[in-house]
């Protein structure tokens, strides 16, 4: 047993610039760790709420009643209490807020201190963070399959595309270094690309350049070019990976695609989407449909689900009774796994645990806004969990995330890069690894 000491909650600032929370864990040895929440733009409505202060100031994006919940009942609750039990730590956050969506502590307040406590406990240990989530959870290391944004989109990107995430993932590369260089490769040519057309207008949220374009499938088009400007045959080594975020701009089945000026039925966006699975070389699909829209999340997964991978972000929120519902229902094949969707690493595990335990693949991911935080770098590696989504290749709230993946390789026994596996059961894993 090792007690946890003092707890303190600081305001400290996002990667838009807005007001955040970091929490430092003292243990009675003098032993300390520190977590910041990070924000998401586009949010599921049944995802941990973020409590911020309203009001005219600060975009009424405060955190003074987050951190007043950090700094007391939070720290009262949590002193004495052995920081190596996280579970005991976390059930110990939730009975303090029962609420489902933490409306009362605030998941940033409850994500800051949870993780907070984790690396703590991890030093504690003397070991990485990597380590101890895997020695703790028991799971297999491994170096993550990462998705890295292209271009921004929708909430990103002031709604200038519908489309989210216009991403690349590199399953072809026999390393994590090998796709940090395709990646540059592939970034930079669609940004040459885009220079010279003239519609080249700075960076969205994430990092992706910012989409001047006329039509999501312009995008799509871009996209392809600059793969192949970077060398590569799109399809093989390098594939394309969407978050369409469809609960952005879709509610009860009908989507409207501002951009083109038209409204979708669920069936209409179903068969726009494979559409586009036929044309591009796509392997993977985020929220396809919207949060609200089982019906067509699950007729979507009928048609393309032994295609690509389809991931629920918005329509799971990294809760594990949502994604047992989902895997009865069949409605997708790959949980997307934010912890601070759902507010505590604990209950984040156990979404993790019912994903793997339905044969589903997971992806770590980012928010929208983040900081120097690279709490989710360990996590995929100390899970096991095979892929990894923190946005572009630009910006260092980004960078610092796979830079801490090449350190973390570096470490003996952070085990193997997952480069094609998770993609197995998509076409790409039955073309590439037959
Ligand atoms: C998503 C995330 C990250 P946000 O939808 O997957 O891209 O966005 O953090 O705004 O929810
Ligand atoms: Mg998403």
């Amino acid at each position: 047993m090792t007690a946890i000491k003092a707890l303190k909650g600081r305001r400290v600032w996002d990667s838009r610039g807005h007001p955040t929370v970091e929490v430092d864990v003292t243990l009675e040895n003098g032993i300390k760790g520190r977590a910041i929440a990070p924000a998401g733009a586009s949010r599921g409505t049944r995802e941990a709420i973020d409590l911020r202060d309203g009001g005219h100031a600060l975009k009424g994006k405060g955190v003074d009643a987050a951190l007043a919940n950090i700094n007391g009942s939070i720290a009262t609750t949590l002193v004495g209490l052995d920081a190596m039990d996280q579970m005991g730590i976390d059930a110990r956050l939730v009975d303090l807020d029962p609420s489902p969506l933490k409306d009362t502590l605030g998941g940033n307040a409850t994500v800051a201190t949870s993780l907070a406590v984790l690396h703590a406990a991890a030093a504690n240990a003397r070991k990485p963070l990597w380590r101890h989530v895997a020695d703790s959870f028991g799971y297999a290391p491994s170096i993550p399959l990462p998705e890295i944004q292209i271009f921004g989109g929708g909430a990103h990107a002031g709604r200038r595309v519908d489309i989210q995430d216009f991403m690349i993932m590199v399953p072809g590369a026999s390393s994590f270094d090998e796709v940090m260089e395709v990646t540059n490769e592939v970034y930079f040519a669609a940004g040459d690309i885009m220079a010279s057309r003239g519609n080249l207008a700075g960076v969205a949220d994430e990092g992706g350049w910012w989409p001047v374009f006329r039509s999501n499938e312009e995008a799509l088009e871009t996209l392809v070019a600059a793969i192949e400007k970077a060398g590569e045959t799109p399809g093989d080594r390098v594939v394309i990976s969407l978050d369409v975020a469809a609960s952005e701009f879709g509610q009860d089945g009908v989507y409207k695609l501002t951009l083109e000026d038209r409204n979708l039925e669920s069936g209409a966006l179903i068969d726009l989407l494979g559409g586009w699975i036929d044309a591009y070389p796509i392997v993977s699909i985020e929220d396809p449909l919207g949060e609200d829209d089982a019906d067509g999340m699950i007729e979507f997964t009928r048609r393309f689900g032994h295609q690509v991978q389809i991931i629920g972000d918005d329509y799971l929120v990294t809760n594990a009774g949502l994604i047992r519902a989902a895997v009865e229902d069949y409605a997708c094949n790959c949980a997307l796994i934010k912890v601070n969707q759902v507010g505590t690493v604990s209950e984040a595990l156990s979404a993790y645990a019912a994903a793997r335990e339905a044969g589903w693949t997971a992806v770590v991911s980012a928010r929208s806004g983040e900081t120097e935080d690279t709490s989710i770098s360990h996590l995929s590696v100390g899970l096991g969990a095979g892929q990894l989504k923190v946005g572009s290749f630009q910006r260092s709230e980004r960078m610092v995330k796979w830079n801490e993946c090449l350190r973390i390789q570096d470490d003996p026994g952070s085990g193997d890069f997952a480069a094609g596996e998770p993609l197995a059961g998509t076409w790409w894993g039955r073309r590439h690894q037959a």
